[in-house]
């Protein structure tokens, strides 16, 4: 799909860069890491985009600004770098924009839209450039026999509204436990979120074009562009095979928690495919290809988004053709309450809460430890509202002394393979750590 040229001052000076080595121009624009304490060098090869989020406003004379600049508003201020309308996230890049969520802010059932997480692997779409109303949406692909375009308008009116509470977790969530460290944005565990999605069902608008009997896959294309500034290139265009896209819950979205979803989620349409890496799901969506073939899109191709098929030693190089891509999300859980680091009174039981999840599969127990996985008690556990949506855990524990303390929970899916208490088997990329979440905790 051609993209907006870009014309701005944000990618000038790359060009040069990815003409000679478009490897290291690559590295520069995708693994550097933002220190958001420090502030020092945060704004090098920021996008304009990024500075007027950081700033609360557009910068009007942003092309005059010198490279490296960091903008008064930030750096005369104490506040850690906040997102607009995202409320304490933590930043891992500003160019594209990473930002992950601290666990405790992940209590809610339904994971408010200042708490979702946000992953870029480009610039999206100038916001004043998107509008709603004249927002198309192309479905074709060779195995789509009546290629056609709507409107949102022509979405909500032509096809049944549907809701669900779905999990989007990025296969890099966790990333940052694995040695030798993989590249990549150092998502620690903030990188998945459970809003609800209100849209259409992707199954419907498929068939309403025709999916021929070839059809094995769907691929995605957005609005956002590549870092390069190419607009020949797509940032990412990913898709799933045809039976999840084909799943009562796979939605074309335009609602988020029953408002517009947020601009960095993917205003103002996105797919979503709950329980799979958050990579199948498309922001700022396009276009959808009915695919004859498994689709080829970026990063469709090992290592990205691939795990070994068996595993390897740490630092292992592995040939792409020993890669498998990604289905499912392994099962998960996180401790939501207490903020780790809390102070608990030796004579009180203490609520220690949070939620499970396990990809395509329901979860059907958690546990929590209070000896580091000695021994385990187990939580209460809710069904969820429905599937591909987490679970919510809750358990009451009483400590034997004062102390410090940890509480570890680990959760159990449907057949019967629990999370590792350690990180699980490193593979080039850094995808898939499920390890066990855990919480400190000091008792008086
Ligand atoms: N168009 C587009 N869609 C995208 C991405 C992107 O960079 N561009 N990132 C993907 C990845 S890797 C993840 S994990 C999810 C994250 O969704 P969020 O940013 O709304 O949390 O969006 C996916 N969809
Ligand atoms: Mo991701």
């Amino acid at each position: 799909m051609k993209k907006r040229p870009s014309d701005d001052a944000r990618t000038r000076g790359i060009h040069e860069l990815y003409a000679e080595d478009p490897e290291a121009a690559d590295r520069q624009l995708w693994d550097r890491e933002v220190d958001p304490t420090s502030r020092r060098g945060f704004l090098k090869r920021s996008s304009l985009l990024a500075m007027a989020a950081a700033v609360g406003g557009s910068i009007p004379f942003a092309d005059r600004m010198p490279g490296g600049l960091i903008p008064a508003a930030l750096a005369q201020s104490d506040e850690s770098f906040e997102l607009e309308g995202k409320d304490g996230l933590t930043v891992l890049n500003d160019r594209p924009i990473n930002a992950e969520t601290p666990p405790h802010l992940l209590d809610d059932d339904v994971t408010p839209a200042r708490h979702m997480f946000v992953r870029n692997n480009g610039i999206p779409p100038a916001i004043e450039d998107i509008d709603a109303d004249s927002w198309e949406l192309e479905i074709g692909g060779e195995s789509c026999e009546n290629p056609q375009s709507f409107t949102i308008a022509e979405l909500k009116e032509r096809f049944e509204h549907h809701t669900y509470q779905l999990t989007v977790e990025c296969g890099g969530n966790g990333r940052h436990e694995y040695v030798p460290s993989a590249s990549g944005n150092q998502w620690t565990t903030g990188a998945v979120a459970c809003p609800t999605f209100t849209g259409v069902r992707l199954r419907d608008v498929l068939e309403a074009c025709g999916i021929a009997d070839d059809a094995v896959y769907t691929g995605y294309y957005g609005a956002d562009s590549h870092a390069s500034g190419d607009p020949d290139r797509d940032p990412i265009s990913r898709g799933v095979p045809i039976d999840k896209a084909l799943e009562d819950e796979s939605l074309i979205a335009w609602a988020m928690n029953g408002e517009d979803i947020p601009y960095l989620n993917g205003y103002p349409l996105r797919v979503v495919c709950g329980g799979w890496p958050g990579s199948v799901s498309g922001k700022w969506l396009k276009r959808i290809v009915i695919r004859n073939q498994k689709h080829d899109g970026t990063k469709m191709a090992p290592p990205s988004y691939s795990v070994p098929k068996h595993p390897v030693a740490p630092g292992s190089e592995v040939p792409d053709e020993d890669f498998v891509t990604i289905h499912s999300m392994p099962v998960k859980s996180l401790v939501t309450f207490p903020e780790s680091g809390t102070e608990q009174s030796l004579d009180d039981p203490m609520t220690v809460r949070g939620h499970a999840w396990a990809g395509d599969l329901s979860v059907k127990e958690v546990h929590v430890s209070i000896d580091f996985g000695a021994t385990w008690q187990k939580a209460e556990l809710k069904d969820a509202p429905n599937r591909l949506a987490w679970q919510r855990w809750t358990a009451s524990v009483e400590f034997p002394e004062q102390g410090y303390f940890e509480i570890w929970a680990r959760a159990t899916d449907e057949n019967g393979r629990s999370q590792p208490m350690v990180v699980p088997g490193w593979n080039p990329k850094g995808y898939l750590n499920n390890a066990c979440h855990r919480i400190a905790v000091q008792v008086a």
